[in-house]
């Protein structure tokens, strides 16, 4: 099989590190290197602390594997000081895969990450995309807006719940269907998975009218290999889904990407101006003076961002 991947493993850490260390001074590079590339796959696993995330990254690399597939990883671990693979070993159980050639993994800690964890992974990911991988993978811990933000990178987002947290399901109703493509009851060898099937599938019922496409239910034993081949196949049927009827999604997702990226960028811009322009000093001095307060001055900042950019 063609090896599609444009760099070797210790260039590609290395490009990876100066984003994490300096994210300006990455943007020229990235909007060199940055490429669309169509023929990979990008998965998305995100769910709770400890819900067998990794342990189901290293059976999914496996599978593709031993397809000839090439797969890059970015573990992000927002708990973690640590970064560019330090902490592989233990809460990445991946080390199977670390001497293969055909895999490349890399965690991301917060150290180093100005700015957010969310900006910096999608930069990260959009190199590595860019790289040609076959298949790329992104874990991540939680379903907050951090994740659903990450997420807007991948095709297919599993979202991984275990047995015995069917109230932390529906706490979770908001967000759970803006971002799970496939939902994964893993730990399926323990009690109440019955009961977190139900709850899921009421969810799905409940939106099913405003669903493009209906997300399956998957139940897996990660450390057992049981149900990854199910697994497999739901993936295989959501990428046939999206060559078909993904033109919008995959719309929805990029303007998602670029609201963030402007966001992003914007507001680190707009902090710099106002900080050397002096606007904060004198707001602080107009507030102690009592001539102002913080609703009047963001009022001035909203009508000067006006004038400048019209409307
Ligand atoms: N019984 C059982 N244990 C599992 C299963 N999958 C994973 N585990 C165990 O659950 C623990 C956490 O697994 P991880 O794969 O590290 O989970 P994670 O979601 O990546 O964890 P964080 O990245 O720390 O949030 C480990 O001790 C695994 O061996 C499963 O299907 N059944
Ligand atoms: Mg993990």
């Amino acid at each position: 099989m063609e090896n599609r991947i444009a760099f070797d493993f210790r260039s590609l850490a290395k490009l990876i590190t100066k984003i994490e260390n300096d994210r300006a001074g990455s943007e020229e590079l990235l909007m060199d290197l940055y490429k669309e590339s169509p023929e990979t796959t990008v998965i998305g696993i995100t769910g709770p602390p400890g819900a067998g995330k990794s342990s189901l990254t290293d059976r999914i690399i496996a599978e593709y594997r031993a397809l000839g597939k090439t797969v890059g990883v970015v573990a992000v671990d927002p708990s973690s000081p640590f970064t560019g693979g330090a902490i592989l070993g233990d809460r990445i159980r991946m080390c199977d895969h670390s001497t293969d050639p055909g895999v490349f993994i890399r965690s991301m800690g917060s150290r180093g990450s100005l700015g957010g964890l969310a900006p910096a992974t999608i930069d990260v990911l959009n190199l590595m995309k860019s790289a040609g991988f076959d298949v790329l993978i992104v874990e991540t811990v939680g379903v907050g807006q951090s994740e659903i933000d990450v997420m807007s990178i991948a095709d297919t987002v599993l979202l991984v719940l275990v047995p015995g947290m069917g109230d932390d399901v529906q706490a979770l109703k908001a967000g759970i269907m803006e971002i799970a493509d496939i939902f994964v009851i893993n730990k399926a060898d323990k009690d109440g998975k019955e009961r977190l099937a139900a709850e899921i599938n009421m969810i799905i019922q409940l939106n099913r009218h405003r669903l493009a496409w209906e997300p399956p239910v998957v139940e897996t034993v990660a450390t057992e290999n049981k149900g990854i081949s199910m697994l497999m196949d739901r993936i295989s049927e959501r990428s046939v889904w999206l060559k078909n009827n993904g033109v919008q999604v995959k719309r929805d997702k990029m303007l998602n990407q670029f609201k963030h990226m402007a966001l992003d960028r914007i507001g680190a811009n707009i902090l710099a101006i106002l900080n050397e322009g002096g606007m904060f000093t004198r707001w602080i001095s107009e507030l102690e003076s009592g001539k102002s307060n913080p609703y009047r001055a963001m009022k001035e900042l909203i009508e000067n961002l006006k004038i400048k950019w019209g409307k």
